[in-house]
C-alpha cells in the first residue's frame, strides 16, 4: 500500500490488517483540514485495496488518540463556513462508519471532541487504561458537529449522552467501558483489536459487510443536518469567538450568553 501521506500513516501487515494512524503528536493529533482530507483519502483507498481485510485506527504517540478538531482552525468559522465544516466532517465520519471493511479505534490517551465523535464512527472501540473520553465543545462556545450528538446519543442513550455533552466533562476508560462506549479495556489495546479483527475475518465477508450495513440502516439523515446548522449558527456567537480565544491564549473563557 502506497504511503503518500503526511499526516497520517497507513500500513497494511501480513494478517490484511490495515494500521491507519493519525500522525500530529506534538497537537495532540488535533484535526486540522490536512488530516481530514488524508482520512478521506485513506478510506477510498482502503476500500479499493482487496489485500486489506479490516483497519486499526489510532493516534501517535501515548498522550491522545484525537484532542478534537484543530481549535486554531476553527476559530474563524462564520455561519456560512461552520455549517459547510461541520457536514464535511460529518461525510467523512460517515465514509468511515460504512466501510464495509470492519474499523477498530483504539484509543490510548484524550479523545476529545473531534476525537471522541471519530472514535464514535468507527465500528468498534477498545481502549487502554489510559484512555479518556469527552465532548467539550459546549466550553467552546459550540456542539459537536462530526456526528457525536447524533452517534453518541444512539450508542450509550439519551440521558448518558446529555451528561457528557451538556457537562462537557471527561470520562475515564472504566466509565466508558460502563457506558458502552468501549467494547474492551486492555493494556495493550492494539493486540486486543487486532485479535478481534482476526475473529471477524474467519467469517464470511459478504455477510460482514451485510452486517454493517444493517447494523446501521436505522440513522436518520435528519439529525445529522440539524446538527450542522445548529453548529454553523453557533460559529456566529460571540459565545464561540470568546471560547475559541481563551483556549488558543491558555485562560478561562468569559461567556456573555450571546
Ligand atoms: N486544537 C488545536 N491544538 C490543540 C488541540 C486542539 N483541539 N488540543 C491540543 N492542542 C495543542 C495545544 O494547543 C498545544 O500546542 P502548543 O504546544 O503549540 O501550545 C499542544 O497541542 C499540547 O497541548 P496542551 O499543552 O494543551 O497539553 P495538556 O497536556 O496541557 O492538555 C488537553 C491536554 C487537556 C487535551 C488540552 O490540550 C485540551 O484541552 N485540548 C483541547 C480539547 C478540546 O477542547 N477539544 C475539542 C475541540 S472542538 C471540536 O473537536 C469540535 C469538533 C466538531 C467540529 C465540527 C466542524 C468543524
Amino acid at each position: 500500500m502506497s504511503a503518500n501521506y503526511e499526516t497520517i500513516e497507513l500500513s497494511t501487515d501480513s494478517n490484511g490488517i490495515a494500521h491507519l494512524t493519525i500522525n500530529r503528536p506534538k497537537k495532540l493529533n488535533a484535526l486540522n483540514n490536512a488530516v481530514l482530507d488524508e482520512l478521506d483519502r485513506a478510506f477510498d483507498q482502503i476500500a479499493g485495496d482487496k489485500a486489506v481485510k479490516g483497519v486499526v485506527l489510532n493516534g501517535s504517540g501515548d498522550k491522545a488518540f484525537v484532542a478534537g478538531a484543530d481549535i486554531s482552525e476553527l476559530s474563524g468559522l462564520n455561519r456560512e463556513s461552520g455549517t459547510a465544516a461541520s457536514e464535511k466532517g460529518q461525510q467523512i465520519f460517515q465514509k468511515i462508519e460504512s466501510s464495509s471493511k470492519p474499523v477498530i479505534a483504539v484509543v490510548d490517551g484524550y479523545a476529545l471532541g473531534g476525537g471522541t465523535e471519530l472514535a464514535l464512527s468507527a465500528h468498534m472501540r477498545v481502549g487502554t487504561p489510559n484512555a479518556v473520553f469527552g465532548l467539550p465543545e459546549v466550553s467552546l462556545g459550540l456542539i459537536p458537529g462530526y456526528g457525536g450528538t447524533q452517534r453518541m446519543t444512539k450508542l450509550i442513550g439519551q440521558a448518558r449522552a446529555a451528561d457528557l455533552i451538556l457537562t462537557g466533562r471527561q470520562i475515564k476508560a472504566e466509565e466508558a467501558l460502563n457506558f458502552g462506549l468501549l467494547n474492551r479495556v486492555d493494556e495493550d489495546a492494539d493486540s486486543v483489536a487486532e485479535e478481534l479483527l482476526k475473529k471477524i475475518f474467519k467469517n464470511g465477508p459478504v455477510a460482514v459487510s451485510g452486517a454493517i450495513e444493517a447494523i446501521h440502516a436505522a440513522d436518520s439523515t435528519s439529525g445529522f443536518k440539524k446538527e450542522s446548522e445548529i453548529f454553523g449558527k453557533l460559529c456566529e456567537t460571540e459565545d464561540f469567538k470568546e471560547g475559541t480565544s481563551a483556549f488558543l491564549e491558555k485562560r478561562k473563557p468569559d461567556f456573555k450568553g450571546k
